[in-house]
């Protein structure tokens, strides 16, 4: 390893690829990626012949995931699982979802002196990770997220680990939010007045899907739980959704939370930390485009009642996320990763700004879902 590129403040990464069989000449190994939690790398290396060769090496946030041993039993589960369903479909799985690459004494991953857990995969290449949405784009994750579901709709749910408790329970996102201003660790909360007033005058919200879910409306299924743009890969050539990615939150959950998640992340023009508010719009015709795509992916697998609560999805989903920027910035910037210290403040503007937009539209947003319904039914009669 010695002419290997590594930069300096990322000397402990050496031991952990010490720890992998890469093969021949390494070249050198750079943080990679916009991911707000876990240490993403990317790995060069050099064969004896033929091309360089990349790698993702990734380290498990602690602070996200105590329990590491969990996850990594659900991406095995699950990867397993999906490369069986996507050989019947007669896709790729190399391609199609991730695998792990076993270290040099032959376990699935690495584990640090402190407990963190490193597992290494192949790049997968040929394709791209966007951080704002277009039409196409959006349409192309949208169908890879409807299909994930579909992939996994006989998934045995008994097998998967909770790996962070309560994560999408945005009772419970209220109730920590709560702990937060009262605590006020990093002393931020007289500063931050505005968003907590908008935050408190939604609790009832919180419950929406909640209720539905309590009174057996809202089936649990084995759900994503992530579903930003960058958390699927599209196929440069095709421009097709091909991999969806960061499958340490896979656990039992609502479907309309993970239709919810996308519409949040993507269905504006403006980045998640925009400081501009005035630039930060939610689109209802990429949230149009999103729910067509999304609907056909899952192949008819949603419920009439997960269909008429998607709306309340995104907008949970954005309220939520919104909630747990600010009560980050109240615990001091904890847990997400910050690149400046109102980055977490900015996040939350963000999401409250949109979630106020899609107040505004919520009506337009279920009818939206009607046409597309009664469209695809049509389209239906006619095969
Ligand atoms: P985080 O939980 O921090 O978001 P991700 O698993 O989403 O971590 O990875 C961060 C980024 O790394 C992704 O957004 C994507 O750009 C890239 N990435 C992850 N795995 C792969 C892979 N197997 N091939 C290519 N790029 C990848
Ligand atoms: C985190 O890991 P990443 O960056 O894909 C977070 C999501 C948030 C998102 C906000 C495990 O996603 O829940 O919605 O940031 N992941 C975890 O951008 O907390
Ligand atoms: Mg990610």
């Amino acid at each position: 390893m010695s002419m290997f590129y590594l930069p300096e403040k990322e000397e402990p990464l050496r031991k952990v690829i010490e720890a992998f069989p890469f093969p021949e000449t390494l070249v050198g190994a750079v943080r990679y990626g916009c991911g707000h939690i876990n240490d993403t790398f990317c790995v060069l290396c050099q064969p004896k012949e033929g091309d360089c060769v990349r790698f993702i090496l990734q380290g498990l946030s602690q602070t996200a995931f105590p329990r590491q041993d969990e996850v990594m039993e659900n991406f095995e589960r699950v990867t397993d699982y999906l490369r069986e369903q996507i050989a019947a479909q007669g896709g790729d799985p190399a391609r199609e979802t991730l695998t792990l690459l076993p270290t040099k004494d032959g376990r699935r991953y690495y584990t640090d002196e402190t407990g963190k857990v490193w597992r290494l995969m192949p790049f997968i290449e040929g394709t791209d990770c966007f951080q704002s949405a277009t039409q196409e784009r959006f349409a192309a994750a949208a169908s890879a997220f409807g299909r994930f579901q579909f992939l996994l709709r006989d998934f045995p749910a008994h097998l998967l680990h909770e790996p962070i408790k309560r994560f999408h329970d945005t009772e419970n996102r209220f109730e920590k939010l709560l702990a937060a201003i009262e605590a006020d660790k990093a002393g931020r909360a007289a500063s931050v007045r505005a968003e907590i007033d908008f935050a408190l005058a939604r609790k009832e919200d919180c419950s929406a899907a909640l209720n539905a879910q309590r009174a057996g409306v809202l089936p649990l299924r084995v759900t994503h739980n992530d579903t930003k743009l960058n958390n699927v890969l599209i196929d440069r050539e095709t421009g097709r959704g091909l991999c969806v990615i960061d499958l340490d939150t896979v656990m039992p959950g609502l479907v309309i939370n993970d239709f919810g998640d996308s519409i949040r992340f993507g269905a504006n023009h403006a980045a998640e930390d925009e400081k501009d508010l005035s630039r930060v719009n939610f689109d209802i015709v990429l949230y149009e485009i999103y729910a067509r795509s999304f609907i056909a992916g899952t192949q008819g697998g949603l419920t009439q009642a997960e269909l008429e609560y998607l709306p309340w999805g995104a907008r949970l989903m954005t309220f939520e996320c919104g909630i747990r920027f600010l009560t980050d910035y109240l615990d001091g910037d904890v847990y997400f990763h910050t690149a400046y210290p109102d980055h977490n403040l900015d996040r939350c503007r963000t999401q409250f700004k949109l979630v106020r937009d899609m107040e505004e539209q919520f009506d337009k947003m279920g009818e939206i879902v009607h046409t597309i319904q009664k469209e695809l039914q049509a389209g239906g009669n006619e095969k």
